[in-house]
Formats: C-alpha cells, sequence, structure tokens
C-alpha cells in the first residue's frame, strides 16, 4: 500500500497545471542544457519560432535576438540573446517564456542545489536531456545540441543485493524501479544470491524494495551514464525470513540468475513455477546446440533449484532454458575453465 501512496504523490505533482509554480520539470521547448568551458549551451525546440521569447534564470533575464534563425533544435548561446544571462552550473531555475500565441505558455526546468529540484546539476561533459513533450530527462554523456536527443547514449546500472540484517540473501525480493502508462509497477526480483540488476535511462530513480516478511525501503539513487551504482539493501525482516514465497494467485514463472555465475565447477539455478507442472531445463550453446537435459518432470508449484555441473565442454557463455507447457524464460551463464 505504500507504492500506491507514492504513486499517487508522484502524479499529483507532475500533473500540476501551472508552470510558474514550484514544478520542478515541465518541458516543451527545452530540449538539453550543457555547460561548456566558456559558458552554457541550451537546445530549444520551437514549436513555431522563437519571436518575443526571452529566458530567465536565477539572476538574470534575457531577450532572444530577433535574427536567431528558427530550425527545429535551435542552439542557444549568450551570444544569441540581447542582455547577459547567468546560469549557474550548481543549480538554477532556468523558464523559458514564449508569447502567449503559443500552444503552451512556456518551460521550467530546475535543477541542482535550488529548492525543490529533483535533477541534479549535470556533470562535466554531460548535459540534461529531456525527452520532448515528457516529464522525463535524463544525463547524456553524449550531449546533441543541434540535434535530436539519443536517449539510448545515455544509460546506467545499478547492481544491488537485497539481505537481511543478519545478511542473508533475499531471493525473490521485488526491487521496483518505474511505472508504467497505466500505473502499473515495473520491477525486478532477486536472483538466488539476493542480486538484481537494472539497466535503465541515467537519471534519478525511486527504488522500492519490498519482501513478505520484511519491512520495506524506499531510496533515491542516481544512475549516471555508462556507470554502475553498486548497492546494499538491508531490510528488518522477521527472524527466519531470507526467501520471499509467491502468493498462491501468482501467474508468473521466474527463472533466476544462475549462483555463482561466472563459474568453474558447478553452478546453481533456482526457479519458481505457479503451478504443478511438467517443466524441463535444458543448457544450450550459443549457436542453439542443445548441451545437456536438466530435468524433465513435473514439479509442484514454488521454488525449486538445480545444479549443474558442465562436463567435457569447453569454457564460454551457455543458455540455460526452463521449458513448461506455456512458457519458456532463457537465462546466460558464463562457464569457466
Ligand atoms: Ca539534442
Amino acid at each position: 500500500m505504500r507504492v500506491r501512496n507514492v504513486l499517487l504523490v508522484l502524479a499529483v505533482f507532475f500533473s500540476g497545471p501551472q508552470y510558474a509554480q514550484a514544478n520542478p520539470v515541465m518541458i516543451h521547448y527545452l530540449s538539453e542544457l550543457r555547460f561548456t568551458r566558456t559558458g552554457w549551451e541550451l537546445e530549444l525546440t520551437p514549436e513555431d519560432g522563437l519571436e518575443g521569447c526571452w529566458i530567465t534564470s536565477r539572476s538574470d533575464t534575457a531577450f532572444l535576438h530577433p535574427t536567431v534563425p528558427y530550425e527545429d533544435y535551435v542552439v542557444i548561446t549568450a551570444d544569441s540573446l540581447q542582455s547577459p544571462l547567468f546560469i549557474d552550473p550548481a543549480g538554477d531555475s532556468l523558464a523559458l517564456y514564449i508569447p502567449p500565441n503559443m500552444q503552451h505558455p512556456g518551460d521550467l526546468l530546475v535543477f541542482g542545489d535550488y529548492p525543490g529540484a529533483r535533477i541534479p546539476a549535470p556533470p562535466p561533459g554531460c548535459s540534461i536531456s529531456i525527452r520532448r513533450w515528457e516529464d522525463f530527462y535524463y544525463f547524456d554523456a553524449s550531449p546533441t545540441l543541434g540535434a535530436p536527443n539519443d536517449t539510448t547514449n545515455a544509460m546506467g546500472d545499478i547492481d544491488g543485493v537485497v539481505t537481511n540484517t543478519d545478511g542473508d540473501a533475499l531471493i525473490g525480493a521485488k526491487v521496483i524501479y518505474d511505472y508504467n502508462d497505466l500505473g502499473g509497477e515495473i520491477y525486478v526480483l532477486t536472483d538466488s544470491a539476493g542480486h538484481f540488476l537494472i539497466h535503465d535511462f541515467a537519471r534519478p530513480e525511486y527504488l522500492w524494495v519490498v519482501a513478505e516478511g520484511c519491512t520495506d525501503h524506499g531510496m533515491r539513487i542516481q544512475i549516471w551514464p555508462d556507470s554502475t551504482v553498486v548497492l546494499t539493501v538491508i531490510l528488518e525482516c522477521e527472524v527466519g525470513t531470507n526467501e520471499y514465497p509467491l502468493r498462491p494467485s501468482a501467474s508468473v514463472y521466474l527463472l533466476f540468475q544462475n549462483n555463482p555465475n561466472p563459474f568453474s565447477s558447478a553452478t546453481t539455478i533456482a526457479y519458481s513455477i505457479p503451478r504443478t507442472e511438467f517443466m524441463r531445463m535444458s543448457i544450450f550453446d550459443l549457436k542453439g546446440n542443445l548441451i545437456e537435459k536438466l530435468l524433465e518432470k513435473s514439479l509442484p508449484a514454488g521454488l525449486h533449484r538445480v545444479t549443474w555441473q558442465p562436463q567435457g565442454i569447453p569454457a564460454g557463455t551457455y543458455l540455460y532454458t526452463l521449458q513448461t507447457p506455456g512458457s519458456q524464460l532463457t537465462r546466460r551463464c558464463q562457464f569457466l575453465k
């Protein structure tokens, strides 16, 4: 229920209609902001030209020169303005004002040390990039001033483990890191070593970690481009809780990352099925050749484990596949000789 409360708060925050209020991001025309050694560059995506537009930072206000060309992606620098405009790299409030005959009255971008900002200041070489028409921003290590923003250039990882206060891994703990358009959760589950990996846009994430019998824990994490945040989440749990049993109503099949991985002699693969079912676990090489059948039988609902001890095969990457009459899940593992 606490997760739903958080969702509600965020929804209210994002949907405020008045851009002049303290909404940190409301983006129609602001597209990308980068700081250089000598100043700043701001990319705008004007729908109907820039005539009569002006920009306000925390300390200055400046009109755009009427000669600024109208293009799909306009790069604004100090030279584009009729008077100086200081933008503080450590944090500022940047408003773009547009004459009222245009579709949207203006934009506000708040970042860094400015009160209420949810976007940290961009590190050197990075820009704050905004996905157009959406309340979605990220740090881009390959800024594209004058060209469309490319989110695929700005991804990072959270590499985490979830344990109880005794340091025992929590298996199947839910790590919620986003929400889909319908308000549903987007999450990963920890594997048999309590480990999880999230690969996502380089932006602040709010993680919410939930495991049955344990106290929920939420935190804000910054993902930087091409970087990995290493994280240990410790939950307070009832004594003896180190697995998160699937609820009887669960209808999902889970195939966890093998542990250890990479491995040299044996590795354990955990998986969970929602009902009693005939299932098969097989190992394939990357060309799709069957290497070994690990299991082929009917098993009851719940969490199971199987151990694989490769014999007579070369080191390399292999695939392990869980097949049931209605599902197939595959993961990779690394066998070292
Ligand atoms: Ca751009």
